[in-house]
């Protein structure tokens, strides 16, 4: 029986999904790659390194930057990004989660924190949605990001379960591939998403009972 839920972030319950996006845009036009909706799909989820290595591979530029400008660049989006995340306000939830992470939470599930993002303690905080998490995985203690399944298990590992006790709810195709690998439920939330144990169109659709119906089917 599920027992604890692990929650992706950008995507899923905060609406920065688009913020990540207008921020790797301005990289993209900068370092010359065509940007396209699919290269925007595929950088979901991934992190900050790997989604700057995915522009510059996806227009052939991956040869043309050292290290140290790659990091420059990835600093370049991150202040980007992070101008924007100061607008957030508790309205930015997506619909329907903060009632989907009440609902659990009153029913005494465990709750942990899945994402790629670094910034993601920052989010929770302007979301007023801190409270909600026993526990955050930190991005920056994993060797391998998404599609690995390394950080849904430390998902699993925070919450005290194991991986057959535990739901993970994602947006991106490698954070499915992710749970999938770590031997838990998978939820997907975005209709272009495969192999989700369990799927939904929009974040509104997505409640326990709901959850629990396509799971008896
Ligand atoms: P940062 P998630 C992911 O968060 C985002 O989907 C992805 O677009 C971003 O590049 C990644 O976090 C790293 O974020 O640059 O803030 O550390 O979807 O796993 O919650
Ligand atoms: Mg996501």
């Amino acid at each position: 029986d599920l027992k604890g839920f692990a929650f992706d972030l950008d995507g899923v319950i905060a609406d920065t999904a688009r913020f990540h996006g207008q921020a790797w845009r301005q990289i993209a036009d900068k370092v010359g790659t065509e940007w396209t909706p699919e290269l925007a799909d595929g950088l979901k989820g991934m992190s900050r390194m790997d989604s700057l290595e995915l522009i510059l591979k996806s227009g052939h530029h991956e040869n043309e930057y050292t290290q140290e400008e790659k990091e420059a660049i990835a600093k370049e989006k991150n202040d980007n990004y992070l101008k924007l995340v100061e607008t957030l306000t508790p309205d930015d939830v997506l619909p329907g989660m903060r009632e989907l992470l009440e609902d659990l939470k009153n029913k005494g599930y465990h709750l942990a924190l899945a994402s790629a993002s670094k910034n993601s303690p920052k989010v929770l905080k302007y979301l007023q949605i801190s409270d909600y998490f026993e526990g955050i995985v930190d991005p920056a203690k994993l060797t391998h990001g998404k599609p690995d399944p390394e950080i849904y298990l430390e998902a699993a590992k925070i919450m005290n379960l194991s991986p057959e006790q535990v739901a993970g709810l994602e947006d991106a195709q490698v954070g499915i591939d992710s749970i999938n690998r770590a031997g838990e439920t998978s939820i997907g939330i975005g209709n272009t998403l495969k192999n989700a144990d369990v799927k939904f169109g929009d974040t509104r659709e997505v409640t326990l009972e709901a959850i629990e119906k396509q799971l008896n089917n």
